[in-house]
């Protein structure tokens, strides 16, 4: 394909040829930030009609667009950086994307070869910047490369475990001309189920279970699993429990065998899970943690059977007594049906049974007793989250996309948010906050008839705050929630529990306050602060009826009574 004398070849020069790839591997909308040894791909960018530019005003934005972009269409999400400088502004949403495994195609445009070892301004290597963090880093440094290059990064991006990967664009090549044969796109078809033989191994091992019960992954959101993963808990009559990070939404919470979300105290997850004589990992982390603790999160002597498409979540922690890579729809639609031949009617009654049994502790036994709760809370000033949370999940509408970086105050969040489809939801996935406020716009741009909401806590909104001038330029239907408790509560709570002092150097965000409602008012986005629980709702509604963005302030409590 990159052979000149091809007969497809065209003459054309580098950077339309880079346009011409990316329209053709389905990009739609290029996420960037712009510089000198850009300006090549903007001039391209203005004579084609393909590709529309979203700029963000810092690369952590503009990664962190691309990012939500992939999580919530599942396509090649297309950004661009400037060099050295950009692409390390860059480096903690590229940490978050390869996270969660996004498939995002990074670019940068780099000086000239030969320039660059000058050493120009703004000059470094970016291959080994990026590299760390990706599935594949790599330079062009022959025109003739390009189309295969490109394709092979589009490929690798997309292709289970998908995950961003980088290219350096240096100047010379962006301008060089040659006859080019673009070539076209190649997916790689890996929804693969285990062999017959493997299938019957595994339903022979679940039904020799007595007391089995499924942790459901974020693989079940990304491969639009989620009814499949509910048939195959309904037959077993096994309870289903939310991996330990809700990265997006990972089951349905209504449905009778939900019981909830792990914690990330591993005590706690321990005295959880040793109930159960065996765990299905169904497209999941295998009990991913926050900080450490001497206890171990895994009860001993559970059995474990883990299925899912990441090779290398697969007994990474803990060994399984059977472990499948497979696409997670794909096996859960077959292991079901290979149960209901082998299930005998008395394991079925038993199988009805247990799910009977779950209904006065599964996830809606527990929203109820948490709305309870959060209701004579209602008069405390500043507001308790949990009210704010509960108000708000009140009156969303049932097409809403929400999202969630507000640490302490979005903890109840998942209590009262009925998770009901595969894009309905996400979470801060990796602990590297400054995601959501960008990646709320990518996720709008995704899901372009759903109204996204993105509760983001003060100091995680501050990492990335900028985002709120592309959301009002796009004119994007995102409604900002900022539960605003004037500081890092989170980190003044473990100060208190692991150091066992409450002098906080560091954590309050104080003298000055900050003032939301004014920040994003100088960006554009109109906005609102709220004291009174009362006030929430109608709000809300109110802000989601405009269709264009719009942020809302709340005061909460930060939990030291100042
Ligand atoms: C990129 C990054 N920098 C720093 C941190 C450490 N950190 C974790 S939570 C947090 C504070 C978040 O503040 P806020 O969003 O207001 O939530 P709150 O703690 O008040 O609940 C910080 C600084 C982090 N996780 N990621
Ligand atoms: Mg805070």
């Amino acid at each position: 394909m990159n052979d000149s004398s091809s007969s497809a070849a065209v003459s054309t020069t580098g950077r339309d040829a880079f346009l011409s790839l990316l329209a053709s591997e389905g990009v739609d909308v290029m996420f960037g930030n712009p510089g000198t040894t850009e300006l090549a791909i903007m001039e391209a960018l203005s004579r084609q009609s393909h590709i529309e530019y979203v700029l963000g005003l810092q690369e952590s934005v503009v990664v962190a667009m691309a990012d939500g972009y992939a999580r919530a269409s599942g396509r090649l999400a297309a950004c661009n950086v400037h060099v050295a400088p950009g692409l390390g502004n860059a480096m903690g949403s590229l940490y978050n994307a390869r996270f969660y495994g996004s498939p995002v195609l990074l670019t940068a445009g780099q000086q000239e070869q030969g320039h660059g070892l000058m050493e120009p301004l703004l000059y470094d290597p970016l291959v080994p910047i990026a590299q760390p963090m990706v599935k594949w880093a790599t330079e062009v440094t022959r025109v003739q490369d390009l189309p295969r290059i490109v394709r092979r990064a589009a490929k690798l991006a997309l292709t289970p475990p998908t995950g961003p990967v980088f290219i350096s664009l240096p100047g010379d090549i962006l301008d060089a001309q040659a006859p080019l044969d673009l070539g076209a796109p190649t997916r790689v078809d890996v929804d693969t189920r285990p062999a017959d033989v493997v299938l019957e191994k595994l339903a022979r091992a679940l039904l020799s279970a007595a007391n089995p019960a499924i942790v459901a992954g974020h693989e079940l959101a990304t491969r639009h699993a989620l009814h499949e993963a509910a048939a195959l808990a309904e037959i077993l009559g096994a309870p289903v429990w939310q991996q330990t990070v809700p990265y997006a939404a990972q089951f349905l919470s209504e449905h009778p065998n939900f019981m909830g979300q792990l914690t990330r105290n591993q005590r706690q997850v321990r005295e959880c899970l040793a109930r159960y004589d065996m765990l299905v990992f169904l497209g999941s982390d295998e009990l991913r943690m926050s900080v450490y603790s001497e206890i171990d999160a895994m009860p001993p002597g559970v059995r474990l059977i883990q299925i899912g498409e990441r090779g290398w979540e697969l007994a990474k922690n803990y060994p399984a007594e059977i472990a499948v890579q497979a696409n997670v729809k794909e096996t859960a639609r077959a292991l079901t049906s290979a149960l209901q031949k082998m299930m005998s009617p008395e394991q079925r009654r038993h199988a009805h049974q247990r799910i009977a049994d779950l209904s006065g502790s599964n996830w809606s036994a527990k929203r109820d007793r948490a709305q309870q709760d959060a209701e004579k809370l209602h008069d405390a000033r500043p507001m308790d989250p949990s009210v704010l949370m509960k108000r708000l999940t009140d009156v969303l509408p049932r097409d809403a996309v929400v999202m969630e970086e507000a640490l302490v105050s979005g903890f109840s969040l998942l209590n009262f948010l009925p998770l009901r489809d595969p894009q309905g939801f996400y979470g801060l996935a990796s602990g590297g906050i400054g995601f959501a406020m960008g990646g709320a716009i990518g996720i709008s741009m995704a899901l372009r008839d759903r109204p996204v909401v993105a509760i983001v806590g003060d100091g995680s909104a501050m990492y990335s705050i900028q985002a709120l001038w592309t959301a009002a330029h796009m004119k994007l239907p995102i409604t900002y929630v900022i539960p605003n408790n004037r500081g890092y509560r989170i980190l003044k709570e473990r100060l208190k529990s692991m150091r066992g002092t409450e002098k906080f150097i560091g954590m309050d965000i104080r003298e000055p306050d900050l003032d939301f409602v004014a920040l994003a008012q100088s960006m554009g986005v109109p906005a609102r602060r709220i004291v009174d629980p009362a006030e929430v709702g109608p709000a809300l509604r109110q802000a989601i009826a405009s269709g264009t963005p719009a942020l809302l302030e709340v005061s909460v409590a930060d939990g030291f009574g100042q």
